[in-house]
């Protein structure tokens, strides 16, 4: 999900380093939360591994037993005992698939330069070490994410509706984290992270189908497809394009460059401003031709990557993808959502059509409401998103109706953020990459890294 510079169209220098002065005071509740961790990890890792492999000895025993009758089907009972393969449409369970919780790690990239001493470093080492259910849970949302991903990327076809996709994409990553989300509170436990975006063409992010929508893609679309899930409020935000017409082959390959420049750039004490200025270097090196016209790929200069926080999809620190002369650096035990987005059109963007993204602030005032509707809905995103974004159709599958007045009545109140979509020009292409990333104490994690990308 994509961070939004300040409307002003220039890049954003000033903007950033305003908010990352209030991001040093916010790193202590990433401390708090290492330290209350800490303990019980070591004891939980530890039962974790030897529960998995308990697990699998009695399963064997169990086979022996009826194996004595019938010595032939002893593989095939061993086998149907638990699945180890995910399904299609995926609906096999992570902790199925990971009985023990060793979820795959991501890309581990080495600290550089004044940093590489990280590496080797043993206090380093044990700092790290010390967070075993924060990477579990991280890893699971990532594992979870590639899966569904990467069935949606075999799976999207022309001709289908954005409604049917974005409905596939969601019932997947909660069926694989065990959550529908239903009963009250169940949605915090584990789930979407934010709303899917499924964002056409012009469209940059922040689009996602209401009720009733009946968008069909088409063969010549180009679709930003944004993914957020999340394990115990650990959200690993990640998004990737496709187009079923080779001609945009050219754009895809400026932006998926260009977010791994962001990627490989990022790290401890690495200045925001340079990162972007990188960003914009490898995103401005490609062109496209479309129909006999040539066009430049531009960075969106008012779009940006972003921290993540604990529940809070947009942390305090936004990561350009222009260049600025943003000097605030990144720090240690930080997560960033590293997005780039290119386009054929003004490399800017604005609001336009209808809203389907919302999310509690973080910063809600506490004020007295008067409308009963907005009473309402306030309740059931109390008990279900809390600060998690959502979008209308998460707030009608749990059975409510008419409640966009109380919901805009939410919005002008300053206590819901609304996120419209974000366009560029129209008639202009846009395309978006994004991965998540842990500054972990010891190396760089690229958490949400696959084989696709
Ligand atoms: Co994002």
């Amino acid at each position: 999900m994509a961070a939004q510079a300040p409307p002003t169209g220039e890049p954003a220098a000033e903007g950033s380093s305003a908010k990352s002065t209030a991001a040093i005071g916010k790193s202590t509740n990433g401390d708090a939360a290492d330290d209350s961790e800490g303990s019980e990890d070591e004891a939980d890792e530890a039962t974790g591994v030897n529960g998995g492999a308990g697990g699998s000895g009695a399963g064997g025993e169990g086979a022996a037993a009826a194996a004595k009758k019938k010595k032939k089907n002893k593989k095939k009972k061993k086998k149907s005992a638990k699945p180890t393969k995910q399904s299609d449409p995926p609906r096999v369970l992570m902790s199925n698939l990971f009985p023990a919780g060793d979820y795959p790690k991501g890309e581990e990239v080495p600290y550089i330069n004044d940093n590489a001493y990280r590496t080797t470093d043993e206090e380093k080492r044990h700092l790290d070490s010390l967070r075993g259910n924060y990477f579990r849970d991280y890893r699971q949302a990532a594992e979870t994410h590639r899966q569904v991903r990467q069935w949606a990327q075999k799976n999207i076809k022309p001709g289908q509706s954005l409604t049917e996709i974005a409905n596939g994409i969601e019932d997947s990553v909660r069926a694989l984290v065990g959550h529908q989300g239903l009963e009250e509170g169940d949605a915090m436990i584990a789930g979407m992270g934010f709303p899917t975006g499924l964002n056409l063409d012009h469209i940059a992010a922040h689009y996602s189908p209401n009720a009733g929508n009946k968008t069909i893609l088409q063969q010549n679309n180009v679709m930003k497809v944004d993914i957020g899930v999340h394990v115990n409020g650990y959200i690993v935000d990640s998004a990737f394009t496709i187009a079923f017409d080779p001609k945009y082959d050219n754009l895809l390959t400026a932006v998926r460059e260009a977010t791994n420049t962001g990627v490989r750039e990022a790290g401890i004490d690495v200045r925001l401003g340079e990162i972007g200025e990188a960003i914009q270097e490898t995103m401005e090196s490609y062109e496209i031709e479309l129909d006999g016209q040539t066009y430049p790929i531009k960075s969106i200069r008012n779009l940006n990557g972003h921290t993540i926080e604990h529940y809070s999809i947009h942390g305090t620190k936004s990561v350009p993808i222009v260049k600025t002369n943003d000097t605030t650096k990144m720090e240690e035990g930080e997560v960033y959502a590293i997005e780039t987005f290119g386009s054929t059109g003004n490399g800017y963007v604005r609001d336009e059509g209808e809203c389907s993204h919302y999310a509690k602030r973080s910063d809600a005032p506490n004020v007295p409401l008067r409308i009963q509707s907005a009473k309402t809905v306030l309740n059931v995103i109390n008990k279900n998103f809390g600060t998690l974004p959502f979008c209308r159709r998460y707030i009608d599958r749990l059975g409510h109706d008419k409640y966009l007045l109380g919901l805009n009545n939410l919005v002008s109140q300053g206590i819901v953020e609304a996120y419209p979509p974000l366009v560029d020009k129209k008639g202009s292409y846009t395309a978006q990459f994004e991965h998540t990333i842990l500054l972990r104490h010891n190396v760089k994690e690229v958490i949400s890294r696959g084989d696709d990308y």
